[in-house]
């Protein structure tokens, strides 16, 4: 099949999925179209089998606001004309499900049929496609596809309740490409981070406030008083400064190594012994999977889709909104204990399987089938 994919370029887990999405697709013999307005950072190659395509918006002094929606369509009828596109795949629903729809509306008035499939990702929902600025246009977007899929079934439930949809919601997990899951000793530098003697707790996201980085650097200060310890953080956001200010309030400051922006997060996982993840919502929680993927263990909430991913007493801990006492209790019961560790670190990678790409791409391929049948 020939199937266009659009997605936002960035860190975020959405273009993570999709360009994880668009590699496994390639490789199993699809030809596989990025559109979007800049190369999606995990795509390191480009090929026969797949290929990019920028979407330019010029700057024009009248725009107050740039119309992306109006470039991506007209980008999205050139690429299905050229290429003559099977089916086209959006993943996050604003606005890339409402400029699907307009571009199959003008792709209609030339006879070209183009089904769409949008996977609602989370925040496109809970956070942004919820407000009343948007909702009509999102509710009405997720409608107008052929097909929609989820990545959770929290999500599901989620979209169901804060939308009035007209059709079924399929829910298909993320997943995660266990050939790349490679241990590489001479990438593992571990004594870069840290002492033999400390353990090495990591968080990775884009720093948001719905990611609780305050809970992050309180489970860890707790945890601090009772092992020798360092935390990684890796990303960047608008939470990073008043992170910082905590951790010097709680005298953790030393001990927590601010990484940035880094599309090499296995360098890091492959030596973490746990990861925190106390968000606030998380439709899924990809940054948890890849860090089981990677056996580390997760201490994270019980909210949205992370129950569907870690396993409460077998992959890590869950604990409510907010309980640093009970995750850095939890996160001391897995810390201290050597064997008890390596026990949770194979069950990690034990549940992460589960997710593997080989058994999840197949799903989508059936929609698709389904879709231009
Ligand atoms: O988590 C983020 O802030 C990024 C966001 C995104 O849209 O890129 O992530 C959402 O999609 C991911 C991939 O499906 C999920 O793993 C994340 O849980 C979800 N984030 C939230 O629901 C907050």
């Amino acid at each position: 099949m020939k199937i266009a994919i659009v997605c936002y370029p960035t860190f975020g887990g959405s273009g993570v999925v999709a360009t994880e999405l668009g590699i496994a697709l390639s490789k199993r013999g699809h030809e596989i179209h990025f559109v979007t307005y800049k190369q999606p950072v995990r795509l390191e190659y480009l090929s026969h089998q797949i290929k990019y395509h920028e979407v330019i918006v010029p700057e024009y002094p009248l725009f107050h606001y740039q119309p992306y929606e109006l470039a991506l369509s007209s980008k999205l009828v050139t690429v299905v004309k050229q290429h003559q596109i099977d089916l086209l795949h959006v993943h996050y629903a604003i606005p890339h499900a409402y400029a699907g729809f307009m571009a199959q509306q003008m792709l209609q008035d030339e006879g070209i049929n183009l089904p769409m499939i949008t996977t609602l990702h989370g925040t496109d929902i809970t956070l942004v496609g919820s407000h009343s600025f948007y909702k009509p246009a999102v509710n009405f977007s997720i409608n107008q596809s052929n097909l929609v899929t989820s990545v959770s079934q929290s999500l599901k439930e989620n979209t169901l309740d804060i939308f009035d949809i007209n059709k079924d919601i399929n829910v298909i997990p993320n997943f995660i490409d266990f050939e790349k899951v490679k241990f590489d000793v001479g990438n593992c530098q571990r004594h870069l981070m840290a002492n033999d003697d400390e353990k090495i707790i990591t968080h990775v996201s884009n720093l948001r406030p719905v990611k609780r980085i305050s809970d992050v650097i309180k489970v860890f200060a707790k945890i601090r008083q009772q092992l020798k310890a360092k935390l990684i953080i890796v990303g960047d956001g608008p939470e990073r400064e008043n992170a910082s200010v905590l951790a010097h309030k709680l005298n953790v400051r030393q001990d927590i190594i601010f990484l940035g922006k880094s599309n090499e997060v296995e360098k890091i996982l492959c030596f973490s012994d746990l990861f925190l993840l106390p968000s606030k919502k998380e439709s899924f929680g990809l940054a948890a999977l890849e860090a089981m993927a990677y056996s580390v263990p997760v201490i994270s909430t019980n909210t949205g889709g992370i129950p569907e991913v870690n396993k409460h007493g077998v992959s890590g801990f869950l604990s409510d909104l907010g309980d640093v006492e009970d995750m850095a209790k939890n996160a001391l019961h897995i810390l201290s204990n050597e064997a008890r560790l390596e026990n949770f670190k194979v069950n990690a990678k034990k549940t992460a399987l589960q997710f593997d790409v080989k058994a999840i791409v197949p799903k989508y391929e059936a929609l698709y089938e389904e879709m231009i049948q």
